[in-house]
Parts: structure tokens; C-alpha cells; sequence
């Protein structure tokens, strides 16, 4: 029994370290959130994406009270020579659409719509970006675009 346990000690001793070393290190790399407000704003300007990551996870979150129908908030990736495009598409495509053109070739990632109090997550293919390449992360509920659009790059 003394044996047992303390094999037991032993393991759990090994084991807890390692687990604080890779957990934190990885999840603090390829995920960040954004916060998006009943100001009509995102409070995170830019995001440099680790090319070591396969995917990059976003948490897009809604720090307002409003709902989704009159500052509903999402988060869509695009080149930033096909975002206006990606813009005006989805508007076109309606709050059914999550504001997304179905099929949108441009769209390397979108998040669906959420209101106040309400988050959501979009991950990020990493092999869709190149290195050199500017891309925009925007909010493509109608008449938010201009305001809510940040710069999105793929690091070293
Ligand atoms: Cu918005």
C-alpha cells in the first residue's frame, strides 16, 4: 500500500510540470481574443498570427448590452484588397447569412453574428496566409466596416 502511493506521488510529480509547460505556452500562441462593444468598436487594432500554427483561434467577444439585431457584432478575415468586396456581398446576403456571402471564395475566416454578452470563437487556417500578404479582420454587420477593421499579418 505505502508503495502504491508513493508511485503515485512519483508520477503525479512528474506529470503536473510537464503539463504546465506545454499547455500555456501553446494556447497563449495561437489563440487571442477580441473584444467588440455597443461603441461599434473592436478594442484589439491588430493581430500578428504565428506562422508555426496551424490553426489560430479567436475569441470574439461582446462586451455590450445591445442585441445582435441592432449592434450585432462578427468577425470575417480577408486579403485587404477583397474586404470591401467581402463586405458589400454580405451585407447583400442578410442577418439569416450571418452578413456572409455563402461560398465566399474571399472569406478565409467568419465568425457568426453574436450580440451583447455573447461570444463566440473562428478559427484561422494558418495555410491560407502568406507571409508579406496584408489581410483585414472586420465586422461586416451593415454600416460597421469602416469603423470595425483591424490589420491582420502572419508572423515569423
Ligand atoms: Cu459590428
Amino acid at each position: 500500500m505505502i508503495r502504491k502511493l508513493s508511485l503515485v506521488a512519483v508520477l503525479g510529480a512528474v506529470a503536473i510540470p510537464a503539463m504546465f509547460l506545454a499547455g500555456p505556452a501553446a494556447a497563449a500562441t495561437c489563440s487571442a481574443t477580441v473584444e467588440s462593444t455597443d461603441a461599434m468598436k473592436f478594442t484589439t487594432a491588430s493581430l500578428v498570427v504565428p506562422s508555426s500554427c496551424k490553426e489560430f483561434t479567436v475569441t470574439l467577444k461582446h462586451t455590450g448590452k445591445l442585441p445582435k439585431t441592432v449592434m450585432g457584432h462578427n468577425f470575417v478575415v480577408g486579403k485587404a484588397s477583397d474586404v470591401a468586396g467581402i463586405n458589400t456581398d454580405g451585407m447583400k446576403a442578410g442577418a439569416d447569412a450571418n452578413y456572409v456571402k455563402a461560398g465566399d471564395a474571399r472569406v478565409i475566416a467568419a465568425s457568426k453574428v453574436i450580440g451583447g454578452g455573447e461570444s463566440t470563437t473562428v478559427k484561422i487556417p494558418v495555410a491560407k496566409l502568406k507571409a508579406g500578404e496584408q489581410y483585414n479582420f472586420i465586422c461586416t454587420f451593415p454600416g460597421h466596416s469602416s469603423i470595425m477593421k483591424g490589420t491582420l499579418t502572419l508572423g515569423s
